[in-house]
């Protein structure tokens, strides 16, 4: 049976994009590989977070996953500190790390901004999420278009790692969506639907209700040509709304492209709320469920106690490798 890895952060509200390039793409694979899903918390000290938040929003994004529809009887979910391997074997990983390389990630560049008070955590994060992989010797890695070349650095890091001290590690390979895999920010398309954009209308929250939902729809950015196609480069925001009608509904679009072309802009933005609104109805009643149950806890207790057997093997295997004395 493969095995999939994949993480999020606890950073603040979870949004469209990180449901459709990430989190709507987790659960039919627990049919058919051997899943870890995580919270990465330890990701998100890599820029200051108010302590309170960061606990409150971990619990909360555990319960997000479980209402979109994770069973714990099928798969682990964890919670990254809980497992100390991630930092363990993420040092270990580091000391074959090029500074170089790390120097070239581009989320470094743009979220350190070229600035000397960027932290080293936010310099050396894409190690973390390498050891995140590796331990667990995943086949599968389901994310969005922007962490591709934190992917690369990934099999990078497990090749040299092979090479120099003998085959430990699986070469992962990234699994990123056809449609959706970089879903564009509502208030500005040119730019990744994000969770720390200042503007509220930048992002539709998975817990937002349906006349929030629509009215951030009404107010997306489009342009000014009012005939409906796709052009990623050159019509970013009505691409967008396709690409969001398209994974919501199943219908191509290509066909949506031909349903709404005698049709103006707001019918769209219109009818791709209401796909949304529809989407996220059940997960948001679930969640509320989930919540209240008080079972988030003891699923991630229980996820974790996985997690850390088949991260402490390999952990183990990187220790002995390079040369360290065995307990
Ligand atoms: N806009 C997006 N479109 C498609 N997929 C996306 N992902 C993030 N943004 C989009 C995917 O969501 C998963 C979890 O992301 P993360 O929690 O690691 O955060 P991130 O990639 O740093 O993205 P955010 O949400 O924009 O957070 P901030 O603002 O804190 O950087 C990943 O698989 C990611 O690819």
């Amino acid at each position: 049976m493969k095995r999939v890895f994949s993480g999020m952060q606890p950073t603040g509200d979870l949004h469209l994009g990180n449901y459709i390039g990430a989190l709507k793409r987790f659960i039919p694979l627990q049919e058919e590989a051997e899943c870890f899903f995580c919270v990465v918390d330890l990701h998100a000290l890599t820029v200051p977070r108010d302590p309170e938040e960061l606990r409150s929003k971990t619990l909360e994004l555990a319960g997000l996953y479980l209402a979109a529809g994770l069973d714990p009887e099928r798969s682990a979910l964890f919670v990254q500190s809980h497992n100390p391997a991630h930092s363990e074997g993420a040092w270990l990983l580091q000391c074959i790390t090029r500074m170089g390389e790390l120097g070239r990630m581009t989320q470094f560049k743009d979220k350190g901004k070229g600035s000397d008070s960027a932290t080293a955590g936010l310099f050396s994060y894409p190690v973390l999420m390498a050891a995140d992989i590796l331990l667990y010797q995943a086949d599968l890695v389901p994310v969005g278009e922007d962490q591709k070349q934190h992917l690369e650095l990934t099999r990078d890091l497990a090749d040299r790692f092979n090479r120099i001290y003998g085959e430990v590690f699986k070469i992962p390979e990234p699994q990123i969506g056809e449609t959706g895999a970089r879903i564009m920010a509502l208030d500005n398309p040119e730019k990744k639907m994000s969770k720390s954009a200042d503007s509220s209308l930048n992002s539709i929250q998975l817990l937002d209700d349906p006349d929030l939902i629509l009215k951030k729809f009404k107010r997306a950015v489009t342009d000014s040509e009012n005939r409906i196609r796709y052009d990623r480069e050159n019509k970013p925001g009505i691409s967008n709304l396709l690409d969001i009608h398209s994974v919501m509904t199943g219908e191509s679009v290509d066909s949506l492209v031909e349903r709404y072309r005698d049709k103006g802009y707001g019918h769209l933005k219109i009818d791709t709320a209401e796909a949304v609104i529809q989407e996220l109805k059940p997960l948001q009643e679930r969640f509320r469920d989930v919540m209240e149950s008080g079972e988030v806890q003891r699923v991630l207790a229980r996820g974790a106690e996985r997690a850390r057997e088949v991260a402490g093997e390999t952990l183990s295997r990187m220790q002995q490798a390079m040369g360290l004395v065995s307990k």
